[in-house]
């Protein structure tokens, strides 16, 4: 089971944001760098609070525009959020 992995920049995923945006206490709003330029290129989003990712956006050219959006985490599961 589960989808292609999706095309991204690059390989090194660096997390740019990870945010809490609906206040739950739990991440669910991911924005990252694949390519290691410091520009996002890569958006996901929790959106029924159980920390997997439902919605993948790639943003292949940087443009803010997504050329792809797919369901689930793209295989690209973002980093497990660090406890404090
Ligand atoms: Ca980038
Ligand atoms: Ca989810
Ligand atoms: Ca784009």
């Amino acid at each position: 089971m589960g989808a292609e992995p999706v095309e991204t920049r690059g390989e090194q995923r660096a997390d740019l944001i990870a945010a809490d945006g609906n206040k739950d206490g739990k991440t669910d709003l991911w924005v990252s760098d694949t390519d290691g330029d410091g520009k996002p290129d890569l958006f996901q989003f929790d959106t029924d609070g159980d920390g997997k990712v439902d919605v993948t956006m790639v943003d292949r050219d940087q443009d803010n525009n997504p050329e792809q959006v797919v369901d689930g985490d793209g295989g690209l599961p973002p980093a497990p959020p660090v406890t404090r």
